[in-house]
């Protein structure tokens, strides 16, 4: 122990070291060409220092799992380098092209991320729904023979203002939370401020009041013994009483200033002033910053004595910026150290010059001994922390029966609840969620099929009492839907950590979260996290655009379709029938299992690589189209668009529509068609894919590949350049306004842009602009010729 505790000393300070200068070179010597000097956080690293230290170095074990504070990425690069798992060469890139990245990151960095972090809050919650993702895979009978890791999160303390920790809290304690340390970094700063009072008093209480134990590093071995001499209560009372703003202040002035102030204030106590006076000003300052979150000895103890699977909280006081010179002052947070100052540290910890990247340069432990403590390093010990699991076998086809006029809504409902009607390892792997809208998503028949999830079971009080009811809500371990609370951060963070379960327990998961369209934008930040991780999920959104119209602005979804197209790692669907539904589900379930497969030159997409998928569903009930599904149509269905009406060789106008306005767009086309030659009508199943294809085929001609062509580009190919193209949905116009460019067509896009009118369907539609009058209008705008005689005049 006591060798340990000498080894992590050494390593505590190589880890400083080599974060610090990697910050400074990535800012002060890196020819960066473009002159942005963005700072790096060298005083928010510093503060982790000694806690990540102690964690990789002795604490974890190969099954826990990580999501470290952004600003400490330096450090965790700098413990993988020394760990053997990061090169020189992308610690001398940090930040830069392919470089070690800013912020930890599980698809651009290199060195085993386990949870991305950089929008503050995210990360933390991720730990807390691995959790139950793990708990959720055992209970199952999966994974097994793994151990069972702890899910460990690195807090900022300013990071917990964070709403969305708070509403992962509150989730945790519902579902019993287990295996789940947060350790708040409490160095009392953030980004502009030093923090409250008293704030950890708040956060113990709120911990302990969401079922968590909480444990206070506030004083570091060298605090705790100097308590015991004379005069040592009164240091200690001093210490609780001074004001954060004024200990910050203090550690950035050092040692005499502690004596100054420690002597205006107590010095004339007796037993206190010698306890003073008897240590050098190095001495003094080396006490005074001994905060339990940089005591080796403490922090050990702390963690070793949490040895059972309670979530804790851990409140390490820190100083930010500890052992560097800008330490515990408020401006520090993108300071950066000046090339003096870090000579002065270079001198300070011994590393010659040129020798700044030797990992054990300048250590005065024997190399020998490093190694092997190295080499013993638990955390270390077993293979590659990314595990793998095999894809689960998707049916070709999944069927349903259903009604011949229906909406997309009703047909998921449908189509899940056939799938969960099945014993099959496909019906098995798949796990829904949703926050709150399970039934109005039409989630419950499978959930009636397949139960609740819990750790432990809990009886349908309805169905004991024999009081009838359509739904069954048994929990059990066996359950295959986690029920949420309303926060819809808590969907997406939970998809997320579901949607790595593969990775994190090898164990797949098929997850499926249902939400209203509109409810989205609440989970945003963490929707992008999600899919930035590479996790993989479907999103199923419904209602969406006006049908929820009755319910007014507030439930309209309007830009939804645009952040479908635009969210990178989501491939996004807007169905009209139900048998297009059947198709994108069935190719959904596949897709998100794929992984690492080149772009396809058929449609340019990277169909082969895989990801999350998201379907824009509707409440409308529509009347179906009674066909068979053929192997074209179902392929074309995929890659986005097919023509329910093809266009003719003299063909002026061209109606694109997605999603449950087709019937509008159906309607418009009969109309059209008597005063316009050759009409065609294109029905587009997902705006996304179209236009990734067409932007990817551009890219590979304009690289050489002449013949490359996109779906849409196919489609279009005997298009006559005169002829307008009308688009229309319930949804943002600009969704489908690009389609003009492609073959360098007219285009008038429909749709809605504004919120907040309730009424009907007919009603808001024409009022919109997207009714079949509408499109008829803007047909004759866009394909002049004689009027069309079944035009109105528009309100
Ligand atoms: C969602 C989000 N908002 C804002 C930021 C910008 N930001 C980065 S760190 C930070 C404050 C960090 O304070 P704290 O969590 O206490 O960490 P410390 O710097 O003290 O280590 C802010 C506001 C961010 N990264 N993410
Ligand atoms: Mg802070």
């Amino acid at each position: 122990m006591t060798d340990d505790i000498a080894a992590l000393r050494e390593l505590e300070k190589k880890v400083l070291w080599l974060a610090s200068w990697t910050i400074h070179n990535a800012n002060h010597l890196r020819e960066n060409g473009d002159g942005l000097k963005v700072g790096g956080h060298q005083a928010s690293s510093a503060s982790l220092a000694t806690i990540m230290t102690a964690l990789y170095f002795a604490v974890l074990r190969p099954q826990d799992r990580v999501a470290v504070k952004p600003h400490a990425s330096p450090i965790f690069h700098a413990i993988q380098y020394l760990l053997g798992k990061q090169t020189r060469e992308r610690l001398e890139a940090f930040r830069g092209y392919k470089g070690a990245q800013s912020y930890p990151s599980r698809t651009k960095d290199f060195d085993d991320v386990d949870f991305s972090t950089g929008s503050v809050g995210l990360g933390v919650a991720q730990t807390l729904f691995s959790s139950l993702t793990q708990d959720y895979v055992r209970a199952h009978g999966w994974g097994l023979d793994r151990p069972e890791g702890r899910m460990v999160a690195l807090v900022g303390d300013a990071e917990l203002d964070e709403g969305n920790i708070f509403e992962a809290l509150l989730e945790g304690w519902k579902q019993g939370l287990r295996n789940c340390w947060w350790i708040v970094d409490y160095n009392r700063q953030s980004l502009d401020a030093v923090v409250r009072e008293g704030l950890w008093e708040r956060y113990e209480q709120l911990f302990k009041n969401f079922g968590w134990d909480v444990v206070i590093l506030k004083y570091g071995s060298l605090q705790q013994a100097a308590f015991t001499e004379p005069g040592g209560e009164k240091l200690r009372q001093w210490i609780d009483k001074c004001p954060n703003p004024l200990y910050s202040a203090l550690v950035f002035a050092g040692g005499a200033a502690w004596r100054k102030r420690l002597n205006d204030e107590i010095g004339d106590q007796g037993d206190v002033s010698q306890l003073i006076d008897k240590r050098s000003d190095d001495e003094l300052a080396a006490l005074m910053n001994n905060l339990g979150g940089h005591d080796l000895p403490s922090l050990l103890e702390a963690f070793r004595n949490a040895d059972n699977d309670r979530p804790t909280c851990f409140i390490s006081y820190t100083v930010k910026g500890f052992g560097l010179p800008m330490a515990g002052h408020k401006d520090n947070h993108a300071g950066l150290m000046t090339p003096a100052q870090m000579e002065t540290f270079r001198q300070a910890m011994h590393v010659r010059p040129g020798h700044e990247w030797d990992p054990f340069e300048g250590l005065s432990m024997p190399l020998e001994l490093l190694e092997t403590f190295l080499d013993r390093v638990p955390f270390a010990a077993a293979g590659a922390r990314r595990l793998e699991a095999p894809e689960i076998e998707v049916p070709a086809e999944l069927r349903s029966a259903f009604q011949a006029v229906t909406s997309t809504q009703t047909g998921f409902g449908a189509l899940l609840n056939d799938i969960g009607r099945a014993d099959s390892e496909f019906a098995r792997r798949i796990v829904t969620t949703s926050p709150d809208v399970t039934v109005s998503t039409n989630l419950g028949g499978f959930v009636n099929r397949r139960g609740l999830f819990a750790r432990e079971a809990l009886a349908d009080t309805f169905k004991s009492e024999r009081i009838p009811s359509t739904f069954n809500w048994e929990f059990s371990p066996k359950g295959q839907h986690i029920e949420l609370g309303i926060a819809e951060m808590n969907l997406f963070i939970l998809l997320s950590a579901l949607g790595l379960s593969h990775s994190i327990n090898g164990e797949r998961l098929l997850p499926v979260g249902t939400l209203y369209d509109p409810f989205i934008a609440r989970g945003l930040d963490a929707l992008n996290y999600a899919c930035y991780q590479d996790a993989r999920f479907i999103v199923v959104a419904t209602p969406s655009g006006i049908t929820l119209a009755g319910e007014g602005g507030a439930h309209q979804s309007i830009a939804e379709p645009l952040i479908g197209m635009a969210q990178d790692g989501l491939a996004s669907f807007e169905p009209a029938y139900v048998d297009e539904l059947a198709v994108i589900l069935a190719w959904a379930f596949a897709y998100i299992q794929k992984s690492g497969g080149e772009m396809s030159e058929r449609n340019w997409l990277r169909d082969e690589t895989g990801g999350s998928v998201y379907l824009r569903l509707s409440t409308r009930p529509i009347e179906q189209i009674a066909r068979e599904m053929v192997p074209d149509l179902r392929q074309q269905i995929v890659d986005g668009a097919y023509w329910l009406r093809l266009p003719g060789p003299n063909c002026q106008v061209i109606v694109a529509y997605t999603g449950a306005i087709a019937p509008e767009a159906i309607a418009a086309v009969g109309l059209i068609a008597e005063d316009r030659r050759d009409v065609g009508l294109l029905a587009i199943t997902s705006a996304d894919r179209l236009n990734a294809g067409w932007t990817a085929a551009q890219r590979a001609r304009e690289r050489g590949l002449v013949h490359a062509r996109s779906h849409i580009e196919r489609l279009f190919a005997d298009v006559p350049p005169h002829c307008g193209i009308v688009t229309v949905l319930d949804g943002h116009p600009a969704t489908l306004a690009w389609l003009g460019a492609v073959a360098g067509n007219r285009v008038r896009p429909l749709g809605v842009e504004h919120f907040g009118q309730t009424g009907s369907l007919a009603e808001l539609y024409c009022h919109y602009g997207i009714d079949a009058n509408a499109i008829v209008a803007a047909a004759q705008a866009i394909a002049p010729g004689r009027p069309i005689r079944h035009l109105k005049a528009l309100p």
